[in-house]
């Protein structure tokens, strides 16, 4: 049985945390990931008040175990999110996108334990200093908005710079992930892109087929150039950007070319010119399961994993 820190921290069963993704991670998902014994987790990204709060009480209602809401700092909405989330005394809340400094009192006030989603090392220590609980270091294999540095190299590099735990995101898959993220230091992993094919996962089917198609390569980050990279699947608005930016386009254009494509791509389906942010780990995903099943997968496998792996012999 893999039992870490964060098990403790979060109450949960396994150290394993889903991404709160924009469009993506609702109710029935966190709910679902909460009630398989890891930690479910609302993505508000920029959605409207009301929607958070739809969602926490569905939340509630499906299950009584902890969970947790992301809160996209970018949102013109986050004053009221980190309201809410204080309000309604969420056990948990993640960070995405910028720094939280200014809500952390706020919200350790009520209980909230806040974990902030830090690309560096300089940042882990800032929020370190500002009291958080635990940081989620995310490397750039992730999908969506994210950092300049690797997983392999960012992980072990926080965890050397700070006392507090850390939890490890971005490229994470299975068991062999899980594994990797406990010898480089974390207490357990977040995974986004592997829980967007779970079943309780209400984005649009095409999504979820573009998805078990793509292979390892598929993936491309757009954004460098007005300094908000984001990794998204390749498809024509990844290529219509791609080139803009080669044009050296200024970047209010290339954020106007953005508007509106994540819900067009999640919700409606629109696979060629709407935002499919995923991770590279997408190559590894081959079917729609239970978000149950996902985590279950992941754990034997880590635990049969440790059983395997070559031990030094004593003489
Ligand atoms: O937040 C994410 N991934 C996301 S958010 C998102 S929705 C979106 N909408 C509009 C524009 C951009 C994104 C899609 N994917 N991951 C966590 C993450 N946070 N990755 C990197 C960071 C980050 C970056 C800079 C955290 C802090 C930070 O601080 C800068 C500073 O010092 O304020």
């Amino acid at each position: 049985m893999i039992h870490t820190k964060l098990c403790d921290l979060l109450d949960i069963k396994y150290p394993i945390m889903q991404g709160g993704m924009a469009w993506v991670s609702t109710a029935e998902l966190a709910a679902a990931v909460s009630e398989a014994g890891g930690l479910g987790i609302i993505g508000s990204g920029q959605a409207p008040p009301e929607w958070l709060e739809e969602q926490i009480a569905k939340v509630k209602q499906y299950t009584d175990k902890p969970f947790g809401v992301n809160a996209m700092l970018m949102s013109p909405y986050a004053d009221q999110v980190m309201d809410i989330i204080a309000r309604e005394r969420v056990p948990v809340v993640t960070t995405g996108a910028g720094n939280p400094g200014k809500y952390i009192p706020k919200l350790k006030e009520v209980g909230t334990k806040v974990i902030p989603v830090i690309p560096s090392v300089a940042l882990a220590q800032r929020m370190e200093r500002s009291g958080v609980d635990a940081v989620i270091a995310e490397g750039g294999e992730a999908g969506g908005h994210i950092g300049e540095l690797a997983t392999l190299p960012l992980v072990p590099q926080v965890v050397d710079a700070v006392s507090i735990p850390v939890i490890a995101a971005g490229g994470i898959f299975d068991g062999r992930g899980l594994v990797a993220a406990l010898s480089l230091g974390a207490v357990g992993v977040q995974m986004g892109t592997r829980f967007m094919c779970a079943t309780e996962c209400v984005i649009h089917d095409n999504v979820k087929k573009l998805l078990i198609k793509a292979k390892d390569r598929d993936t491309i980050v757009t954004g460098r150039s007005t300094g908000h990279p984001v990794r998204i699947i390749k498809n024509k608005l990844a290529k219509r950007f791609d080139e803009l930016e080669k044009l050296s386009t200024p970047p209010e254009e290339l954020e106007k070319l953005g508007v509106g494509k994540l819900r067009a791509a999640m919700v409606e389906g629109d696979v060629e010119y709407g935002s499919v942010m995923a991770g590279q780990v997408c190559g590894m995903l081959k079917k729609v399961q239970p978000a149950k099943e996902i985590i279950e997968e992941v754990i034997s496998g880590a635990e049969l994993l440790l059983e395997s792996l070559p031990r030094r012999r004593v003489k």
